[in-house]
């Protein structure tokens, strides 16, 4: 035998072993044996470098090209979108019209719908030549190079035909655990879902970090079938396995829509037990002859819809409840859960929000309860489970006294809140440092949680004037700081001395007063003894800003230990003037839509102009047109080109129902 001969034996091996193992999921060698015939084509390989290795080779799926960037590529054929049907009644509407114009007897195709990324991938005489992510359908990234790090992707196909082929590149959950536990453990931030996880490592310039990230993919289309010998979805689905690309083997086919109904109920069932992510199930026609004579509107087929499922809702127990306190003294429970996996992540915490809510719902300690995500992010509790009650439970305690520093709390005026009123209270200057040094207050990069720990501690800091004060010598006495860091940290801070007055104004924290009222009152007053000097009407008359701002910010300033704290930091050389608009960025911080940019469109039944400065006020940008940059995308009756915009782009998009409920829970 040859040294070729070798080569070409242990590599089809090895690639007819891959294929057991990562496209049919039915492995005929153990991991040993496949270990050893890959060292020994490695070392091969090594050992006759006058012999070249075909791009192919089984060697060649370990990344290691690191690239520029992503070039675009065009689609010639777009990537379309579906229509979605979100109940039983849309569904039957569909098959309605497919009567209609079909006539009796139509077959359709069910699959499931995989919560991953579009590719299109391109073989020319069976070899693998390109690899494309959607885009915005008709134009997309070359990523091809990380698409060939996935095992599950056929370097070669079964025949040397010349196709592209569609399907979705996804992380499996047990993948999308571990590499978020391997974060959690490097302190490195988490990815929020499996979906998001996944469009990380393909878009990663270094390949080697994509072909460590254990992504798989499913194959659901062929771009252009004149050159196919297919008639039907179905035959497409067979054409794509025998080609051996990787097919999802749950799909049914089915007459009506009450057997198209029962398959949705049964995947909707069993969805939990599923390695990887789904998000609906998508419907096609079958025979391409019918599809053909439906052809397409300006959106998406009309042959086709997805059903979306409704957010995932899960049961967890509630074990315990963590009473805080937050910079403005407010007591803010959160719920401590039995952890659970909802919409695609583990949780084991979610914000009860204040007291009003845990006794409205009254959420008591080892109680049942609902929980989801709003908006897909945020975890939630919908509600208790009251039959699952032990009958022994007991309303949950309230705190009558500061969880740190033993204050009585107080109600104050109508609030539904309890607040800690000491001003020495802990916990609040910490949090008040803390806000002072965030993004959009006066920004401090290093004057993260465990160093204002420190410094609190360590007596060096007890207010936000006290960080002027700090020299290297002091920021040297902290622990795990050196002097690169304490000379960083040092410049940071005396930095901020010349920020413009809005970002003092927000770092200072007063109720009510998020960075939008901030910026406001500065771009008004100029001066920070402008607004000192002021009287409550005044305020008041400012565009944009209400009574509760007024009311909050005046009788701030009336305070002599604010006065005391301002003459401090003017005395420090903190520049007490308004500078220039510093960001467009409207932001506040406790909130879901807080640097969230928004497009509204459509027709709302709501005040437009109202529902904008709403979502402004908690912080979002609500701006006219739909990019990458755009966050959520609000979508009224007889939404048009935006919301397919959204849909290419896969931002996310909520109704308007969807939308009040939100911003009910941000009060
Ligand atoms: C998107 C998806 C489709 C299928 C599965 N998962 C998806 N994410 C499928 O047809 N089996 S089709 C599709 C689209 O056309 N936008």
């Amino acid at each position: 035998m040859t040294v070729q001969d070798k080569l070409n034996e242990l590599r089809e091996q090895l690639t007819q072993y891959a294929y057991e193992y990562y496209v049919l999921d039915r492995p005929s060698v153990d991991d040993a044996y496949y270990d050893q015939l890959y060292r020994e084509l490695e070392e091969l390989e090594k050992a006759h470098p006058e012999i070249k290795i075909p791009s192919d080779s089984p060697t060649q799926r370990v990344g290691g090209i690191v690239l520029e960037g992503f070039e675009k590529v065009a689609h010639p054929i777009p990537l379309y979108s579906l229509s979605d049907v979100f109940n039983r009644e849309e569904l039957e509407n569909f098959t309605e019209r497919m009567r209609k114009s079909i006539g009796e007897g139509v077959e359709y195709l069910c699959e499931l719908k995989i919560d991953g990324l579009s590719l299109s991938l391109t073989y020319i005489d069976g070899k693998l030549v390109q690899a494309a992510t959607r885009g915005d359908g008709t134009v997309g990234e070359n990523i091809t190079e990380n698409v060939k790090t996935i095992q599950s992707v056929p370097l070669t196909l079964s025949m040397p035909v010349n196709v592209e082929v569609r399907g979705e590149a996804y992380m499996p959950k047990a993948s999308f655990d571990q590499l978020n536990k391997k974060r959690k453990e490097l302190g490195e931030t988490l990815f929020a879902n499996p979906r998001n996880a996944a469009a990380g490592s393909l878009r990663q310039l270094d390949t080697k970090v994509t072909a460590k990230r254990n992504l798989s993919t499913f194959f659901y289309n062929i771009a252009d079938i004149s050159n196919v010998d297919v008639s039907s979805q179905e035959e497409v689905l067979k054409t794509l396995k025998d080609w051996r690309l990787k097919v999802n083997r749950e799909f049914r086919k089915c007459k009506t829509a009450e057997e198209i109904w029962d398959f949705i109920e049964e995947v909707q069932g069993g969805r939990e037990r599923l390695p990887y992510e789904i998000d609906g199930v998508v419907i096609k026609v079958n025979q391409f002859s019918q599809q053909e004579d439906l052809g397409f509107t300006v959106k998406a087929p009309r042959w086709a819809v997805a059903y979306k499922f409704p957010p995932e809702e899960v049961e967890t127990i509630v074990e315990s409840v963590d009473w805080m306190i937050g910079r403005t003294g407010v007591l803010t429970p959160t719920a401590n859960l039995h952890p659970v996996r909802v919409s695609g992540s583990w949780v084991s915490r979610a914000t009860l929000h204040n007291v009003d809510y845990v006794r409205e719902k009254d959420i008591r300690l080892n109680d049942t309860v609902i929980l989801y995500k709003a908006g897909d992010i945020i975890p939630r509790v919908k509600r208790v489970l009251l039959d699952k009650r032990a009958k022994s439970s007991q309303p949950l305690e309230i705190p009558t006294h500061c969880p740190i520093c033993d204050s009585v709390l107080v109600h104050l005026e109508d609030e539904v809140a309890l607040r800690c009123l000491n001003p020495k209270c802990s916990a609040q200057i910490k949090t008040r440092l803390s806000h002072f040094a965030s993004r959009y207050a006066m920004n401090v990069d290093g004057l993260g949680p465990r160093v204002i720990e420190q410094l609190f501690e360590k007596n060096l800091v007890l207010d936000v004037a006290d960080l002027y004060l700090l020299d290297i010598e002091k920021l040297l006495l902290l622990e795990n700081v050196k002097e690169k860091s304490a000379n960083n940290l040092y410049k940071a801070i005396q930095a901020t001395k010349g920020s413009s007055l809005e970002r003092l104004l927000y770092g200072l924290g007063i109720r009510h007063v998020g960075e939008r009222a901030a910026r406001v009152v500065a771009r008004y007053f100029k001066t920070m003894d402008g607004i000192i000097q002021t009287s409550k009407e005044e305020i008041t008359q400012i565009d944009g800003l209400g009574e509760v701002i007024a009311d909050s910010l005046y009788s701030y300033f009336k305070n002599q230990e604010v006065k005391k704290l301002v003459a401090k930091l003017k005395a420090q050389g903190v520049n007490m003037m308004y500078l220039r608009p510093l960001s467009d960025e409207f932001l506040e911080v406790d909130s879901f839509f807080s640097g969230k940019t928004i497009v509204l469109t459509g027709k709302l039944s709501a005040n437009r102009g109202k529902v904008k400065v709403k979502l402004e006020n908690l912080g979002a940008k609500v701006t006219g047109s739909v990019s990458k940059k755009t966050d959520l995308v609000i979508v009224g009756k007889d939404a048009g080109s935006k919301l397919t915009k959204a849909e290419q782009l896969g931002i996310e998009i909520w109704n308007e129902e969807k939308l009040q409920e939100e911003l009910s829970m941000e009060g």
